[in-house]
């Protein structure tokens, strides 16, 4: 069977219907052997906006649906999701070029995190606050916001939309979703997915999720509606700076989570066998394409000699290729343009002195196919290519002589979402967590940057953009806070000893 009539059938499996892949003009291709499997067409911007104010009308009735009965719609998905594992993330593989683990894993984070908000739907507790007045009291409601816009980038092209989705439909919202132009087939398997969850739970007001396969103009319609009060927005940190001084300019909220530039600090007492497994995982794990890939890794000096050697003979001798082979470790990049700018910022690193081990362009059969050998770049400072994010498997090596220079290091690149410190020195493990320490949205101990659980909040600091998805409280950004204060006497006293008398 050929690559595009897997592709069929999987999507036929999934209830996709044949002319949503094969009538339009967006040419989908897979990066692993980069022949085409699909034509999709794309949305109209009549249609989006058309679209967009149906989403609206779906936000206006669902909002009064019980937040435990909207968790019933999502504990639904899961079970959708979780029927439909092996073709999801089969279909995840082939579109993006991730492992099959990964693919698979991807959409386990989409049940784990229908998991998580199932139960979240009957926890959207407010407060109750001490009143200064007698015979009042204060708390705080949660209602729901209004229509949610996701966009979501090539390399989570469905486990982001869930993160989004599970919440904001939990909370009382709609969504409206332009997921990547590179994936869209995972994005139409998952709507379908969605769409027989919600047969199953009945009643769903039309339009309460919908997608919108597009170019960027789609994406800034969403940014510009005025029926859309929130933002979810993955990707670069160009697309970030497009996109939010739109959605300041009409107040709206922007949940962003842009470029990361994670490293790790190896200390002297770092166990290095579990060290090197971290790195090798963070480093070169889905081809260096996620934004937690670990980039930069800053080594003490007394460690080195015994750490990059056995790195060297990792990225040497890593299995390179078809990411549907069980041997396989790092799969394709998603396209040429990735491939350049991976050989861009190396010559960029040789011209700052930097020694190179691999980062060479692997030919196959396929010209289309763009599989490069992981790149160890050791460089003697941070110079800006190396604070710069290249999407790519490429991981600079740093040494540092004493922590306050590991960490100044670690914190001196403009992006902050995750970071790393292999010890086994409480101090330093310690201090490296505390406020003087990483000054990343996600900090590590004795594990990588990359592969965060559903249940912490996710996200980053400074060009990272500052958004939280996914757990904890991330809920609180898709839902509005209403302050109560009600008056059950029959006087009338103000705050803070104002008096107003009228007689
Ligand atoms: C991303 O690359 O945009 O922590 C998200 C991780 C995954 C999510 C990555 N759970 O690596």
């Amino acid at each position: 069977m050929t690559i595009k009539q897997e592709v069929e059938s999987i999507l036929a499996h999934l209830g996709v219907s044949k002319s949503a892949c094969t009538s339009g003009d967006l040419t989908v291709r897979t990066p692993i052997t980069g022949e085409i499997i699909a034509q999709i067409p794309r949305i109209t911007p009549l249609a989006a906006s058309e679209a967009i104010a149906q989403a609206h009308l779906a936000f206006l009735e669902w909002r009064t649906v019980p937040a435990p009965k909207r968790g019933e719609l999502i504990r639904l998905l899961g079970e959708e999701l979780r029927a439909n594992i092996d073709s999801l993330g089969r279909l995840v593989t082939i579109e993006t070029g991730k492992l099959l683990s990964e693919g698979f894993g991807e959409v386990q984070e989409m049940i784990d995190i229908c998991t998580f908000a199932a139960g979240l739907s009957r926890q959207l507790a407010g407060l109750t606050v001490p009143s200064e007045r007698a015979r009042h009291r204060m708390m705080e409601t949660w209602h729901p916001l209004g229509v949610t816009g996701i966009i979501s980038a090539f390399n989570f092209p469905v486990a982001v939309w869930s993160w989004n989705t599970a919440l904001a439909l939990v909370c009382g919202n709609a969504v409206v979703w332009k997921p990547s132009e590179k994936t869209p087939l995972t994005a139409l398997a998952t709507q379908a997915i969605f769409d027989r969850a919600a047969a199953k739970f009945g009643g769903v007001p039309e339009g309460l999720a919908t997608l919108l396969i597009g170019d960027a103009a789609v994406g800034q319609q969403l940014v510009d509606s005025h029926l859309i009060p929130l933002v979810s927005a993955t990707g670069s940190t160009a697309m970030g700076r497009a996109v939010a001084p739109r959605l300041a300019s009409r107040f709206a909220r922007a949940i962003l989570e842009l470029g990361g530039n994670n490293a790790a600090i190896v200390a002297p007492t770092a166990d290095l066998d579990l060290t090197l497994r971290a790195i090798a995982f963070s480093a070169m794990g889905t081809a260096g394409q996620r934004c937690t890939t670990l980039r930069r890794l800053i080594v003490h000096t007394d460690v080195y000699d015994k750490l990059i050697p056995r790195l060297k003979k990792v990225y040497a001798s890593v299995n390179i290729g078809d990411p549907r082979e069980p041997n396989t470790l790092v799969g394709p990049l998603i396209d040429e343009r990735s491939c350049n700018a991976m050989q861009q910022a190396l010559d960029a690193a040789r011209a700052d002195g930097a020694v190179i081990t691999g980062g060479e362009r692997i030919n196959t059969e396929d010209p289309e196919a763009f599989y490069v050998r992981p790149a160890l770049v050791e460089i003697p400072t941070q110079t800006d290519i190396v604070k710069h994010e290249t999407f790519a498997p490429i991981l600079y090596v740093l040494k540092y002589s004493d922590l306050p220079e590991a960490l100044r290091l670690h914190n001196d690149v403009p992006q902050g979402l995750s970071s790393s410190i292999f010890t086994l020195n409480l101090r330093e493990a310690e201090q490296f967590l505390s406020a003087v320490g990483s000054d990343c949205g996600i900090a590590n101990v004795n594990i990588g940057t990359s592969g965060a659980e559903i249940g912490g909040a996710f996200g980053g600091e400074k060009e990272t953009g500052g958004g939280r998805e996914s757990g904890s409280d991330a809920w609180k950004q898709y839902m509005r806070r209403a302050t109560n204060t009600i008056n059950y006497g029959t006087d009338l006293p103000l705050a803070q000893g104002v008096s107003f008398d009228i007689d």
